[in-house]
C-alpha cells in the first residue's frame, strides 16, 4: 500500500522506569491485539540479537565499557537497523508494539549528565513517530514493592529517579499517556488494550511522521 492512501498499521510503545512491568504489559498487549483479530508484532530495544545488540549487552552487563557517547550512538544505530521492516510492517496494515525506544535512549544517556539532551535526541531524529507512547508510572513507594533490580548497568534507584524526571520533560502530548502502573496488572492491561485498539482505528489512514523532526 502506498505511504498516503493505504490503511496501515499503528506504531505503539511502552516506556518507563525499570520494574515498570514493560515486558510483561507488552506481552499481554500483543495477545490480547491477535485475539481481536488485529494483526501485530513485537520487538524490544536494545534488541540484543544483532551484531549491535550484542555490544550493547556486554555494555549493559558490564563486561564491557565503551564511552558514553558510542553507547548512546550504539543504542540509535540499533533503532535505526530495524526501521525497515518496522516500516513495512506499518505499510502492511500490522500493528508494531516496541518495548522501549527513543525516549529510553534519550532519558538513560541525559540522566549520565554528560551529554546535553539535544545531542541525545539527535540520532533518532526521523524515526517512525509513535501513533502512541504508554508512559507506565510507578511511584517510588510501589517500585520499592516489587523484586529488587538485577546486576545490569543503570539498575539502582537514584540514577532512575533522574531517567524518570527526563522521560517527564520530552513527553510530547501529541502521543504520549501517562499510564498508572501501581495498579494490578490485569487493570493497567485493559486500559492498554482499549486505548491500543482506539489507536489502531484512528491511524488506519495517516501519514507515518518523523520523530523530533
Ligand atoms: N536503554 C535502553 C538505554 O540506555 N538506551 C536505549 O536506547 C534503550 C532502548 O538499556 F536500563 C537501557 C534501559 C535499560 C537497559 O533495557 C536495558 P531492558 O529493557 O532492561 O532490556
Ligand atoms: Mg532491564
Amino acid at each position: 500500500s502506498s505511504e498516503s492512501g493505504g490503511r496501515r498499521g499503528a506504531l505503539i510503545v511502552l516506556e518507563g522506569c525499570d520494574k515498570a512491568g514493560k515486558s510483561t504489559q507488552c506481552r499481554l498487549l500483543l495477545e490480547a491485539l491477535k485475539d481481536a483479530g488485529k494483526p501485530c508484532h513485537l520487538f524490544a530495544f536494545p534488541d540484543r540479537n544483532t551484531e549491535i545488540g550484542k555490544v550493547i549487552d556486554q555494555y549493559l552487563k558490564c563486561t564491557k565499557n565503551l564511552s558514553d557517547e558510542a553507547i548512546h550512538l550504539l543504542f540509535s544505530t540499533n533503532r535505526w537497523e530495524l526501521v525497515p521492516t518496522i516500516r513495512e510492517l506499518l505499510l502492511n496494515g500490522e500493528s508494531v508494539v516496541l518495548d522501549r525506544y527513543a525516549f529510553s535512549g534519550v532519558a538513560f544517556s541525559a540522566a549520565k549528565g554528560t551529554m546535553d539532551l539535544e545531542w541525545c535526541m539527535g540520532p533518532d531524529v526521523g524515526l517512525p513517530q509513535p501513533d502512541l507512547v504508554f508512559f507506565l508510572n510507578l511511584t517510588k513507594e510501589a517500585a520499592s514493592k516489587r523484586d529488587d533490580f538485577g546486576r545490569e548497568r543503570y539498575e539502582k534507584t537514584e540514577f532512575q529517579e533522574k531517567v524518570k524526571s527526563i522521560f517527564m520533560k520530552i513527553q510530547d502530548p501529541a502521543y504520549w499517556k501517562v499510564i498508572d502502573a501501581d495498579r494490578s496488572k490485569e487493570e493497567v492491561q485493559k486500559e492498554l488494550f482499549q486505548l491500543s485498539l482506539e489507536t489502531i482505528e484512528k491511524s488506519k489512514n495517516k501519514p507515518i511522521l518523523k520523530l523530533w523532526d
